[in-house]
Order: structure tokens, then sequence, then C-alpha cells
């Protein structure tokens, strides 16, 4: 693109929303004009973004009248079901943080590190991965091209910021003794682990579980990894942990390992553990990267490894991961 894009970022105010402009100023992404949507609830509320004051527009019919080359949304799934589809129709490009389109088929679900080349057949609507399944992308797709992966199995450990503010708030009057009832969980999250991350499906895992297992599929483009998932919600605040436990299809030595990972992109090495350095949520918080450590071998099957992969859900989940896309968006359309 010669020209610098206009930008729209639909659900500016919520957690990923807000995020989404923190992570466009720290990157310097180029922009002419940057419009800032949200629900009637915020329109007309002021915004500071890069110095400047931005008045927050109501999302309509009409939002995308005006020439859009880039649609940044975080409004969740009804708001992205409803005009994803008109900005595209209006000629906006528009990268979707919900999970209303991931699985469709003329919708590419996209890891910058991980297929970056299904960014191409795009129809007007790119979608970005649930957090989750973000970081585990990152640490499989070097494992998947130089050994073939069989099976994986992930175990979660999920931060109260991917349910939004009410989690947070959630976690924060449970530390403080509160006794007013959760709002985003079924139980209290304070010094529990809740293995229930969105709704129950009817086959007993739960959304969380089965975005994790169908999306591995789509974003790895194997349909033959055999996958299975545990998604559990923990009272930390910033960051999810993963145990990841894979079967490769060849043999490997774990020093071969650590150097792939140590040489792939977006990935940092923490695997020291005579030093105790191994990756954690409260580091990971407010960074980009994805932070791979305790690599070992699973001794109770052949090729078997364990990985402990941590990233902030908010950040490399979903805001870095969207305008990382819209970069790549924007070379492609130089
Ligand atoms: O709970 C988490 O840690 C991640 C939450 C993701 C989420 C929450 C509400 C709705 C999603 C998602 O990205 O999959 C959605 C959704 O769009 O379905």
């Amino acid at each position: 693109m010669k020209r610098k894009p206009n930008v729209a970022v639909v659900g500016a105010t919520g957690v990923v929303g807000s995020t989404f402009l923190r992570v466009l100023e720290e990157r310097d992404f180029p922009f002419e004009n940057i419009y800032m949507m949200a629900s009637a609830k915020s329109a007309g509320k002021i915004l500071t973004f890069k110095g400047k004051e931005y008045i927050i527009e109501e999302l309509n019919e009409h939002s995308f009248d005006k020439p859009i080359d880039i649609a940044l949304f975080s409004a969740g799934g009804s708001v992205s079901a409803k005009y994803a589809p008109v900005a595209a129709k209006h000629g906006a490009i528009v990268v979707d943080n919900s999970s209303q389109w991931r699985m469709d088929k003329d919708v590419p679900l996209i890891v910058p590190e991980v297929n970056p080349q299904d960014i191409e057949w795009n129809k007007g609507i790119i979608a970005n991965p649930n957090c989750s399944t973000i970081q585990a992308m990152v640490a499989l797709k070097p494992l998947e091209d130089k050994y073939g992966i069989k099976r994986v199995v992930y175990s979660t450990y999920q931060a109260v910021s991917g349910s939004g503010v009410k989690g947070i708030n959630d976690l924060k009057n449970g530390i403080a003794g509160s006794d007013q009832p959760p709002q985003a969980y079924a139980h209290p999250i304070a010094g529990n682990c809740l293995p229930h991350i969105d709704v129950f499906t009817e086959n007993g895992y739960t959304k969380e579980e089965m975005k994790m297992i169908d999306e591995t599929h789509k974003i790895l483009n194997d349909y033959d990894i055999k996958v299975t998932a545990t998604t559990v919600r923990v009272p930390v605040f910033d960051s999810h942990s993963e145990s990841i436990n894979i079967e490769l299809k060849k043999p490997f030595e774990l020093e071969d390992i650590k150097e792939l990972f140590a040489n792939s992109p977006g990935i940092v090495l923490q695997d020291d553990v005579e030093n105790n350095i191994y990756p954690l949520a409260r580091d990971a918080a407010g960074t980009d990267e994805v932070y791979i450590g305790r690599i070992r071998r699973d001794f109770s099957v052949e090729n078997g490894l364990n990985i402990w992969v941590v990233a902030d859900n908010i950040r490399k989940g979903a805001a870095t991961n969207t305008i990382q896309i819209a970069e790549a968006l924007l070379k492609n359309m130089e």
C-alpha cells in the first residue's frame, strides 16, 4: 500500500480493544485516519490515542460507508457476525478477534509466525485464533515441520484477564476477602482452579477445549493430528500457561529441540532448571513473545515430549497477533 491505510478499531474500549490501541502506538502502525467504534454504551466518550483525542462512534450499518482499509474487531461474536461482512462488503479487510468466523472455510485463521501464507486467500475477513491456541501454535509449528506431530495433549492454566473486566474483578474481590458472588465464573476463582472455560458442549468438552482442538487442525493444516485438551481457569491475572504433551512422528534429541525453539520466530527459550529458570506468567505479562521451558522427554511413549509454554493472553494471545496480521496486510498491499 503506497498511501497509509484508514483504520477502524471496533470495540475500542474493551480489554483487548484498548490493547489494540496500545500495541498500534508502540509499533508505530502507519495510518491516515483512525476511527474508534464501539456499542451505543460507549459512543460519544473521548479516547486519547497517540496524544490526540477521538470521539468514539457508535457502530452501525453506515460505519463503513467511509473508506476504511483495515478494520480491527474485538467486540464479541455477535457484533462480528453482523458487522464484519458489512465492513468487508465496503472494501475493508477485517481482522476479527472473536470465534465467529474462525472455522469458516472462506476465512483464514492466522498466526503470523506459523501460516502467514494463508493471509493471501482472504475474502475480506481474517480471523485471529483463540488466545490459548495462538501460543500453542507458535510452539508446535517448528516441531510439526521438523519431526511431524502424531498427537497433542493440552492442559491449560488460564489467566482471569481472558474473561475481561468481570474476571479480573472476581479475582480482585476474592483476594480482598469479599463475599460478593462471582460475576464471570460458576465458582469463586481466588484459591481455586476451575476446569470450566466457556460453556460445556454436548460431548462433555468445553467450547474453549473444542476451540483449541479445531483451530490446531486448521492452522497447521493437518487434520490427522490427534488432539485433546483440558482448559482450566486459575487465579492468575495475566498470561496463560500451558503444559503440552506431544508425540512426534520421528525420533529426536532434546538438545536439537532446544536449539530449534531458540531459533524459531516469536519464541524465547527459558529452560535452565538448575537455576530455577522456566517460563512464568508474571514474567510473560506485558510482552509479546511465547516462552518455552521444562523441555523433557515423555518416557511413557515413543518420541514423546513435554513442554511448558507461557504467553501474555491479551497481547500475543489477542491484540499483538491481530496487529501482526494487519502489518502483514500492509506488506501485501505494497
Ligand atoms: O477465556 C479465555 O482465556 C479466553 C477467552 C476467549 C473468548 C471469550 C469470550 C468469547 C472468546 C474467544 O476468543 O474464543 C470468545 C469468542 O469469541 O467466542
